[in-house]
Parts: C-alpha cells; structure tokens; sequence
C-alpha cells in the first residue's frame, strides 16, 4: 500500500493519499504518476476506505505539476504518453465510486491543479497557490486543465488563467470558483476530516450515484442527464441503504447504513 513517492493513511474510514516527493515540490514525474494510479485504485477497493483525501507531503507545495526536469527533453510521443497517462488518473478519479478531495496544502501549479481539479471538490490552506503556468513553458496543460477548468469555473476565467499562467491565492481561487473552502494552514487536516466524515455517515451507495449522475449528467444533455439521474434514482430502491435511511426517519432514529 506505501511506497517511496506516494503515503497512504487510513484514519476513520478516511484514505489519505499523500504525494511524497518534497524536495522537488511533489512534481509528478513518471513514477509518481505510476504510483499515483496504483495507490487510487488500491484506495478505490478497499472496504476500510469511504472516501479519498489527495495532499501532498511538506510544508510548501500539493504538487508543483509535472515534472520539468523530465519534460524538458521529451520527444513528442512520450509527451503524448505522459499526458495520456495523466488524462487515464483524471479520468478513473471522476470514475471512482469514492468521493475524492483535494486538500491543497501549499503550491498547487500546472499538473498539480490538475490533479487537483480532477478532485470532487478541493479545500485549500491560506498558504496555497494555484495556476496552470504551462505556457510560460511554452506548452498548454495536458492533464485535463484545458477541459476541467472551463467546465468548472466557464471558459473566459479559464482562457485567463490558462493564457497568463498567473497564479491565484487561495482566497482569489475560491473567489473564482475553484475552492470550495479556504483554512489556516493548522487547520485544513482537521477541517477535511470534518467534512469527509459528514460525507462517510451517509449511505455510500448514494452518494457514488450521485457522483456517478453529476459527473455524466455533465458530459450529456441535460435530458439525457436526467434520464441517467432517474434511472440512479431508482436503482437507489433496491439497496438495503434505501429502506433503512428511509424507515430510520419515520421512526425518528438515526440511520446505520452498511453500503448494500
Ligand atoms: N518540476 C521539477 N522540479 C520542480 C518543479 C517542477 N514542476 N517545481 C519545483 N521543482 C524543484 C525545483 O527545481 C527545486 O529543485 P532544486 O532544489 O533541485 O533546484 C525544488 O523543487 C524547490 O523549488 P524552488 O527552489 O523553485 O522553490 P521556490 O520556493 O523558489 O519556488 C515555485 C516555488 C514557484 C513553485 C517554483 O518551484 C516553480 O515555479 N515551479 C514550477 C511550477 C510550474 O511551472 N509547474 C508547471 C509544470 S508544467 C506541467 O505541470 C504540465 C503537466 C502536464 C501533464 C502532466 C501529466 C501527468
């Protein structure tokens, strides 16, 4: 479950997920990402596990993106892999029947708001920094930040983001739209406990679907969309989850749900 690069901690049903790389501010070089996958699809199978917390080791940095040292003599191929690499973890986190939270504690650039970003949702330290400087590089984020962004914050915010490679406080990004809640350093950890476990003591079927509905809904129709949520909707009735929730209301007692 542990290697080198990549710390996982479970502490009350909470999977921490910790990128450990702080000498070079958790960038993602091609073994983080290796690791990085096989640790999410660990977290994904694990019973102890109800939802996934992404952060990153030290005092400075989530992650400070990919790694430029190893970019920088890339061949066109293996940069194409490399993203594509990248876009197969974006891709199986918004698959994830786990909720997945980004805790941004310090730098979070290029890759690393990506990642980021590819989260449910993120909670950010006043400490952090977040931007997509790939064009100061002289290349476009490859790690979903061109398709994630715009969805999330609208396609003019992004442009601006993405064209200037500024990078935003944490206050400035949640005033964008990019974080949901900004903490005192000393407080994130306790503060995403908080709400991972508000999350962790509701039926876990359901929010899977809901996530499962949000995140299809978004890549549909809207009518399409709702035909996905009513079908989740009435799949919800056949669980264990469905009845207990229920009938612990009706008769004014608190739900012990089993995720069946
Ligand atoms: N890649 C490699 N090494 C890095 C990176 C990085 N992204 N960021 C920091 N480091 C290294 C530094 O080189 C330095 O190493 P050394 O001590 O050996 O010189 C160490 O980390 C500490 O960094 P600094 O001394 O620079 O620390 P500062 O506090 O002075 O500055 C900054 C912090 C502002 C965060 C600065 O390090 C910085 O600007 N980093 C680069 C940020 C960046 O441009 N990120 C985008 C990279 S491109 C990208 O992410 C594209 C991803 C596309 C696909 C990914 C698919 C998986």
């Amino acid at each position: 479950m542990e290697n080198d690069y990549i710390l996982v901690e479970i502490t009350d049903g909470i999977g921490w997920l910790k990128i450990n790389r702080p000498d070079s501010l958790n960038a993602l070089n091609s073994e983080v990402v290796a690791s990085l996958e096989s640790a999410l699809r660990d977290l994904e199978q694990n019973a102890a596990v109800k939802v996934v917390v992404v952060t990153g080791a030290g005092e400075k940095a989530f992650v400070a993106g990919g790694d430029i040292k190893e970019m920088a003599d890339m061949t066109s191929l293996a940069a194409r892999a490399y993203a594509r690499k990248g876009q197969e973890i974006i891709a199986y986190i918004e698959k994830m029947h786990k909720p997945v939270i980004a805790a941004v504690n310090g730098y979070a650039l290029g890759g690393g708001l990506e990642l980021a970003l590819a989260c449910d949702f993120i909670y950010a330290s006043e400490k952090a920094k977040l931007g997509l400087p790939e064009v100061t590089l002289g290349v476009i984020p490859g790690f979903g930040g061109t398709q994630n962004l715009p969805r999330l914050i609208g396609p003019n915010k992004a442009k601006e983001l993405i064209f200037s490679g500024k990078a935003l406080s944490a206050q400035q990004a949640k005033e964008w739209g990019i974080v949901n809640e900004v903490f005192p350093a000393e407080e994130l950890r306790a503060k995403v406990m908080e709400i991972a476990q508000a999350i962790a003591r509701n039926g876990m079927i359901a929010v899977a679907s809901a996530k499962e509905s949000i995140v299809n809904g978004l890549n549909m129709t809207k009518d399409n969309g709702l035909r996905c949520e009513s079908s989740l909707f009435a799949t919800l009735f056949t669980t264990e989850d469905q009845r207990e929730g229920m009938q612990a209301f009706v008769a004014k007692r608190k739900a012990e749900f089993k995720g069946k």
